[in-house]
């Protein structure tokens, strides 16, 4: 049986997520806190996502979870996918809630109304619920410096569950229902809007991005969050296949296109010093990303390449904040 002591991996060179079938049963957390039988779309990555970070989050957590596919597909009345306290909360206020259970949690074992252990407390929500409209929430959490909070986006690049609309998180180009590419129009005019590196700059312990599509370093960035003990935000890149128009097969691949062309670099800012764990010298061409999805599909040679130049240039700019 292969044993691993370290989970930390390469995540441009690891393969093990390529016999998945094989490994998985000896390196993962085999809890599934997030139960089978939700209605997720077919190779829904944020759903995948949702459940790596529950594996690595363990029993002794509570979760604020906003308005976003996550809630519409897990929660129909009288059913519920969730294995570990669950609240449902407004789109702008994941965070809010969040830290106002960590903060209550603290009181309650002050006093010693709650046996005296951690549980941590969990913010999730989309890009939309995150970088939109749930912004001044988790500034103010962030703010607050609240511990054992953790604060989740799953970001699958607009607001899909009502029906693809462009969000400040979906990228330049794209095509959704609200930026609809055209005779007189690219798609979306505007550039993704940094997340991370806004929350970073509230200069908490512990941010990092991650994507499904490498699982274990996901749930590595998951357990540090954990062990910096808050506040921490995690921006976690979930392919939608029904809003990105890929086959749904292919959310993994896709997922590790945007990580290897650069599109969604993989680091962390551990109290403000950033990491790379590899630096991705020898980037795809973003073209290879974008080929076969239907999101992309409109977009000319000249388009391609001004996002290719603008992709590099903040790669560049990321490699010089990890050699600060
Ligand atoms: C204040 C408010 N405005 C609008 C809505 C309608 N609404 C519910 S979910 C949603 C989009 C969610 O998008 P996102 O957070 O990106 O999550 P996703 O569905 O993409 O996972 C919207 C607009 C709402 N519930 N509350
Ligand atoms: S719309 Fe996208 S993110 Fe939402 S459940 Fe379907 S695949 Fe998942």
């Amino acid at each position: 049986m292969d044993t691993y002591t370290d989970t930390r991996v390469d995540t441009h060179t690891d393969t093990r997520t390529d016999t998945y079938s094989v490994f998985a049963p000896n390196l993962m957390n085999q809890v599934e806190n997030f139960a089978q039988g939700h209605r997720a779309c077919q190779g829904c990555a944020e759903a995948l996502a949702v459940r790596h970070v529950l594996k690595a989050l363990g029993d002794d957590i509570v979760i604020g979870n906003a308005t976003g596919c996550m809630e519409i597909v897990s929660s129909p009345l009288p059913l519920t996918a969730w294995r570990v306290p669950w609240i449902h909360v407004a789109f702008e206020n994941a965070a809010a809630v969040a830290s106002g259970m960590a903060a209550g949690l603290k009181v309650l074992r002050r006093k010693g109304r709650i046996p005296d252990k951690r549980v941590i407390s969990i913010g999730m929500a989309g890009d939309g619920g995150t970088s939109d409209i749930g912004l001044q929430a988790l500034s103010g959490a962030l703010e607050r410096q609240h511990e054992d909070f953790i604060y989740v986006c799953f970001d699958n690049e607009a607001y899909m569950n009502t029906g693809i609309q462009r969000s400040s998180s979906t990228p330049f180009g794209a095509t959704t229902t609200t930026s609809p590419s055209g005779k007189k129009s690219q798609g979306q005019s505007t550039w993704k809007k940094d997340m991370p590196k806004i929350a970073a700059a509230h200069n908490i312990p512990y941010v990092a991005t991650a994507c499904s599509s490498y699982p274990f370093d996901l749930q590595e960035k998951i357990r540090k969050a954990v062990d910096s003990g808050g506040p921490a935000y995690i921006h976690c890149l979930s392919v939608c296949p029904t809003g990105w128009r890929i086959p749904s097969h292919l959310s993994i691949k896709y997922g590790k296109l945007a990580v290897q062309t650069g599109i969604f670099p993989l680091y962390e800012v551990e109290d403000g010093v950033y990491r790379m764990k590899k630096k991705n010298a020898k980037r795809r061409p973003v073209t290879e990303y974008f080929k076969g999805q239907g999101r992309f599909r409109h977009l000319t040679e000249d388009d391609i390449q001004s996002i290719q130049e603008r992709v590099d240039a903040e790669y560049e700019k990321l490699l010089k904040l990890t050699e600060m």
